[in-house]
């Protein structure tokens, strides 16, 4: 082979390469759009992955998430031409539709102080890790947090109430149906929170579940469904914040909410979301709020929040769980947890949305009897753990005690001991059990046979 062969052979292979990296591997050209006519606040007030997309098509209808210095600017937004869709009423934001143009005149309003893209990439979601259909011990749960004792007491939540911020909930399941007492679905913007994703449903069994063969840890508790996130497991901003004013609505007009439990999250968190929490706080709410299962060493938002108790997931066996965020303020079951789907049946998920629940349960337990402040709820939880195998310290404190907790709040003198048959439920003693009575059996078998 001649060298020019040879030659003309490697530049057709370099030629080839870079023919498949500019298909596949590049990312899109970026159009250059103007910047003349904004302020140098622009980027202050701008979301950077708003401008990325707006660089790929500046036409592109985008809803835009608007913080507000007073939600009287809102009309003056309108009056430009600006389309509103969803505007606060206890915090200063609105939410609007547009494009790169309606982005300009938005910065270079002087009482519009942030601009953050409100959809997908903001992603308020928790995947389920794992979903096992095998019926394993139903209720292991439930007696790690030593709930099953503080139910055999007649401590079982009654007269307490939760808002569940999910996914909404199948409120017709004959395990949720008796403890329901409506909520309102801020994802499709009705009145019905009915739950297609399953997420929702699962939190909500995990607090006031209460059939015969499956429980919750305040199974006579009621609760809201509050839809945030929609019909495939993610959720806007806005719809959070909505979510939010929503349980402050039913607050200042005289309806109890005592736990508002939050097992989703994202990255970085809204001046709005922040806020709303601090009035609830302020209110008597207490809030929950699962740390995440990126297994990073910060919760996500809004648990992050120092208003919001942090929940991290633990095995049954109390080992911290590796995808479990680290940041959280106590920890509860979250690996392999039973729970109901959005057709009523049992399935084992896993994930700190699972975790969060149990707390929830746990302080509406304390709440149906007396009337802890929030302060006093994390003060309360610091007292009532178990020790945990927490080698990346993880979590403040351990696991969660339901009897602790009801002992230190309510100077009750409930023993954590069960009674000897109780440990017959427990399906370990019950193989034990089986089988010594089996070799005994064969025992006897074998000596009358000999005798
Ligand atoms: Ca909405
Ligand atoms: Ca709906």
């Amino acid at each position: 082979m001649s060298d020019a062969v040879i030659i003309a052979i490697i530049v057709g292979c370099l030629l080839i390469a870079g023919l498949i990296y500019a298909i596949y591997l590049a990312d899109p050209p970026l159009i250059k759009i103007p910047s003349i006519a904004l302020k140098p606040t622009v980027k202050e007030k701008t979301d950077p992955e708003l401008v990325e997309e707006f660089q790929i098509n500046p036409s592109k209808k985008v809803r835009m998430y608007v913080s507000l210095k007073d939600n009287t600017t809102i009309e003056e937004l309108e009056k430009q031409g600006i389309k509103v869709i969803q505007k606060g009423k206890y915090v200063n934001y609105c939410v609007v539709e547009g494009d790169y143009e309606t982005l300009q005149k938005l910065v270079n309003n002087d009482k519009v102080v942030k601009v953050l893209k409100d959809g997908k990439v903001r992603a308020i979601n928790f995947k389920i890790l794992g979903r096992v259909e095998l019926k394993q011990d139903l209720g292991w749960n439930l007696r790690a947090i030593k709930a099953d004792i503080a139910h055999e007491n007649g401590y079982l939540g009654d007269g307490a109430v939760v808002a569940v911020l999910d996914t909404g909930v199948n409120y017709k399941l004959p395990e949720l149906a008796s403890n329901y007492l409506g909520g309102y679905d801020c994802a499709y913007d009705d009145p019905d929170p009915m739950d297609v994703d399953g997420h929702g449903t699962a939190c909500a069994s995990i607090i006031v579940g209460n059939g015969t063969e499956y429980k919750g840890v305040a199974p006579h508790a009621k609760f809201y469904a509050v839809k945030v996130l929609n019909d495939q497991g993610w959720g806007n901003l806005s719809d959070v914040v909505e979510g939010l004013e929503w349980c402050l609505d039913q607050i200042n007009h005289g309806k109890r909410i005592d736990v508002i439990s939050m097992s989703f999250g994202a990255d970085t968190g809204a001046p709005e979301v922040k806020q709303l929490l601090d009035i609830l706080y302020s209110k008597g709410v207490i809030l929950v709020g699962a740390s995440g299962n990126e297994g990073k060493k910060v919760s996500l938002y809004p648990a992050a929040y120092d208003s919001v108790i942090s929940v991290g997931a633990v095995d049954s066996l109390g080992n911290v769980a590796e995808f479990s965020n680290g940041g959280a303020y106590v920890s509860a079951p979250g690996v392999q947890v039973p729970v109901l789907d959005t057709n009523g049946r049992i399935y084992y998920g896993s994930g700190t949305s699972f975790a969060c629940p149990h707390v929830s349960g746990v302080l509406l337990l304390v709440r149906a009897e007396k009337n802890i402040t929030p302060a006093q709820a994390f003060d309360l939880l610091s007292k009532s753990t178990d020790e945990i195998n927490d080698p990346d310290d993880k979590v403040l404190y351990g696991e969660i005690n339901a009897v602790k907790a009801i002992n230190a709040a309510l100077n009750a003198n409930l023993s954590e001991n069960r009674n000897w048959y109780d440990y017959l439920k427990d399906p370990v003693v019950q193989i034990l059990v089986g089988l010594t009575l089996l070799v005994a059996f064969f025992k006897l078998k074998l000596w009358r046979e000999g005798s």
